[in-house]
C-alpha cells in the first residue's frame, strides 16, 4: 500500500498537507475522516492515530501524525521543488522558526476564532460571551501583527522571495478566521498582497478547492448531542 492521508479539510493542519501533496503531484489515498460526524473518535481511526486527531499518514507500515512531522517527512521524501523546504541552512532555519512559532500563537488564535465566532454559537448552539468573543479577536490581531512585522516583513514570502512550508502554514491558518467572517485581510494591505502570491503560487483551483468546506463553515448543521457531547472534551481541551 502507498501513502495514505487522514483528513478533514476543515481542520488547518489538513489543508495544508493536502495543498501540499495535490501541488506536488504526490501521489495518495485519501481518507476523509469526518470531525463533525465524530469520526476521528472511532475505534478504526483509533487504530491509526491513537491519539484520535488528524491529520495522520500511513506510508505502507510506516504511521505518522502531527501535522509539521507529516510535511517535513514529504518534503523529504518526494523530489519537491528545494523553495519548499530549502537546502540552504539559514532559509530553512527560518521556515522551521516559522513552524516552531506558530503553533502555540497564530494557529491557536485562528482555531479559537472559530470556534468562538462560529463554531460554538451554529455548530453546538451555545454563543460565547461578547467579552470573550473580543479577547480571542484581540489576540488574533496581534498574533496577525506578528506575523506581518516579524516574519513577512518587507519580504515577498515568509521565508524569501518563493514559497515554502511555512507560507502553506500560515495561510491556511488564516483561513480559519477567514471562515468564520473574522477581518483578517481587510484592514492589511501588506497581508493581502502575500496572500494573493501565496494563491498565486499554489494555484488558484487547488486553493478553492482545498478552502471550499472552511469557508462554509458558517453553514454548519448542529451535530448529533451524542457526538457532541463526545467530543466536547476534546474541543475544549483545542481551544483552551
Ligand atoms: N498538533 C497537531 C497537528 O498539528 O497535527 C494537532 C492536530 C489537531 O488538533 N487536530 C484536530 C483534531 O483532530 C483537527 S484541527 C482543528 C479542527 C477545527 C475544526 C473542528 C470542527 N481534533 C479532534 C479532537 O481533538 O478531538
Amino acid at each position: 500500500m502507498g501513502l495514505e492521508l487522514y483528513l478533514d479539510l476543515l481542520s488547518q493542519p489538513c489543508r495544508a498537507i493536502y495543498i501540499f501533496a495535490k501541488k506536488n503531484c504526490i501521489p495518495f489515498q485519501l481518507h476523509t475522516v469526518e470531525l463533525r460526524q465524530g469520526q476521528h473518535l472511532s475505534d478504526a481511526f483509533a487504530r491509526v492515530n491513537p491519539l484520535k486527531k488528524v491529520p495522520a499518514m500511513k506510508d505502507g507500515d510506516f504511521t505518522l501524525v502531527e501535522s509539521v512531522a507529516i510535511l517535513l517527512y514529504l518534503a523529504r521524501k518526494y523530489k519537491v521543488p528545494d523553495h519548499w523546504y530549502p537546502q540552504d541552512l539559514q532559509v530553512r532555519a527560518r521556515v522551521d522558526e516559522y513552524l516552531a512559532w506558530q503553533h502555540t500563537t497564530l494557529r491557536r488564535s485562528c482555531l479559537r476564532a472559530l470556534w468562538h465566532k462560529v463554531m460554538f454559537p451554529v455548530f453546538l448552539g451555545e454563543p460565547v460571551s461578547p467579552e470573550l468573543l473580543a479577547a480571542t479577536l484581540a489576540d488574533l490581531d496581534v498574533n496577525l501583527q506578528v506575523l506581518e512585522d516579524n516574519f513577512l516583513q518587507n519580504k515577498a514570502f515568509l521565508a524569501g522571495p518563493q514559497i515554502s512550508l511555512a507560507d502553506l502554514v500560515a495561510i491556511t491558518e488564516l483561513m480559519h478566521p477567514v471562515g468564520a467572517g473574522c477581518q483578517v485581510f481587510e484592514s492589511r494591505p501588506k497581508l493581502a498582497a502575500w496572500r494573493r502570491r501565496v494563491e498565486a503560487a499554489v494555484g488558484e483551483d487547488l486553493f478553492r478547492e482545498a478552502n471550499e468546506v472552511i469557508l462554509k463553515a458558517k453553514d454548519s448543521t448542529p451535530v448529533d448531542p451524542t457526538i457532541k457531547q463526545k467530543m466536547m472534551p476534546g474541543v475544549l481541551a483545542m481551544i483552551r
